[in-house]
């Protein structure tokens, strides 16, 4: 028979939990130099059907192709036309006019809500840039790059910001919460990370359809803390299936800093290997670096080569959304100090480095964006703002929901109806 277990001495060590806390709080002086980002063009580009396990440093490493110097560099260059990445300035240069403009709509109570992405651009507009038009696209409430850049109407947009009548989504959807079959471009769901397992569905069904077209999602760094994250990642890799999943590192989820995911330990991208899917770590400030970090997972999805894991290492410039103040939480030096700088700037530079820009240029490409963004506006506002009363009949919150509206809807819109019409007696109760 076995010895009994000794009884616990009370010599043994006391377990502690570690906490995780930001290095930096309000009014800290901030120091990025521990941050390895490594040399720009260093990094090798392995063929797109190369298995994962050779992926090691893709996942720990930095994938950067702009440098200190405005030029690019190495085999992640991808050697887009001056014409393609005028494009890309200008599909920037509206979001930021965009977002300025929303953001200014909110403080002057034309809708509840928005989201600025500011410094993230590229994660988003160069993304998008290397996938075709028809893939499929779910992404996060922080992508409205994809949007611009796939061409959709601002007003349509605005439209859905300030919940008014020219709402498609009639006012159903939290401001920003966009959604666009046309465009390829899932609806916005505000339950993080659920676009993750939706997204890799969505391409294991095209691949059972024999389709062609492959699935992107885009997922913040906190929220890959949600099981949803890791369902995906499991699903993704057994079937083989033909997505993208882009993890947007921007170091904050709301007041929560990175370390609470995991960042502390390793890398977002470094998921992907015990999964055993491609992952690569980018440099999300360096738009160059992300239309090619995509491009090679599209490749790779497309020859059946399975999926890939991007992160994309940034920082959020801006408060989370417009109902959060970020100088409560954090320093404001972070944003100055940041290593990668800003993905706009570097684009502009790379462009009058290679002789194909200017300041003048894109000063006027700048004014341009901001009447072409003031011109929507006034246009979205013929069709209403918040608090004016142009939203779509209140009675449209029972429709579309069910192809005829069930029992036990009727019964609730029946009961709405009664408290409206007691609530405002004399007033049409449906309006
Ligand atoms: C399931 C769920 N939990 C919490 C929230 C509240 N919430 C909204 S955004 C957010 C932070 C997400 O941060 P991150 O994933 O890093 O994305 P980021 O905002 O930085 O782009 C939280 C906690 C939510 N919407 N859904
Ligand atoms: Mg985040």
């Amino acid at each position: 028979m076995a010895d009994k277990q000794p009884p616990a001495g009370d010599n043994r060590p006391k377990l502690a939990l570690h906490v995780p806390e930001p290095k930096y709080r309000p009014g800290d002086a901030v120091d990025y130099s521990d941050i390895d980002i490594g040399e720009p063009g260093s990094m090798s580009r392995p063929d797109e059907t190369c298995s994962p396990d050779t992926m090691r440093d893709h996942a720990y490493g930095l994938v950067r192709v702009l440098g200190d110097d405005d030029n690019a560099a190495g085999p992640w260059d991808p050697r887009l036309s001056p014409d393609t990445l005028r494009t890309m300035m200008r599909n920037f240069a509206m979001v930021r006019a965009f977002d300025e403009r929303m953001f200014r709509g909110q403080r002057q109570g034309k809708t509840s809500f928005y989201m600025k992405c500011t410094g993230e651009e590229a994660t988003s507009v160069a993304a998008a840039m290397a996938l075709a038009a028809d893939d499929m696209v779910f992404p996060s409430y922080r992508q409205q790059g994809i949007l611009i850049a796939r061409g959709y109407p601002l007003v349509e947009m605005i439209n859905q910001i300030y919940s008014n009548k020219g709402d498609k989504l009639k006012g159903r959807q939290l401001p920003i919460m966009y959604s666009s079959r046309e465009h390829s471009f899932f609806s916005i769901s505000g339950n993080l990370a659920t676009q993750t397992p939706q997204a890799v569905g969505w391409a294991m069904a095209s691949a059972i359809k024999g389709d062609s077209r492959i699935a992107a999602t885009w997922v913040g760094e906190g929220s890959t803390a949600e099981g949803d994250f890791h369902s995906a990642c499991t699903f993704a890799a057994v079937y083989n299936a033909p997505v993208i999943l882009n993890v947007i590192n921007n170091q904050w989820a709301i007041s929560s800093f990175s370390g609470f995911a995991g960042a502390e330990r390793t890398t977002f991208a470094a998921r992907a290997l015990g999964y055993g899917l491609a992952g690569l770590r980018v440099d999300g400030n360096d738009a160059l670096a992300c239309y090619a970090a995509q491009q090679w997972a599209a490749n790779r999805a497309r020859a059946n080569g399975g999926p890939t894991l991007i992160e994309y290492f940034t920082y959020r410039a801006e408060g989370h959304s417009t109902s959060d103040d970020p100088s409560g939480y954090r320093s404001a030096q972070e944003r100055e100090e940041w290593p990668l700088g800003d993905p706009v700037m570097r684009l502009k530079k790379h462009l009058i480095a290679l002789g194909e820009w200017d300041e003048e240029r894109q000063e006027a490409m700048d004014r341009e964006c901001a009447e072409l963004v003031k011109a929507a506006t006034k246009e979205a506002e013929k069709n209403g703002i918040l608090g004016h009363g142009l939203h779509h009949p209140f009675r449209t919150m029972f429709q579309d929901v069910y192809e005829d509206i069930p029992w036990h809807l009727e019964e609730q819109a029946a009961q709405a109806k009664h408290e409206r019409e007691v609530k405002w007696p004399g007033e049409e109760p449906w309006s």
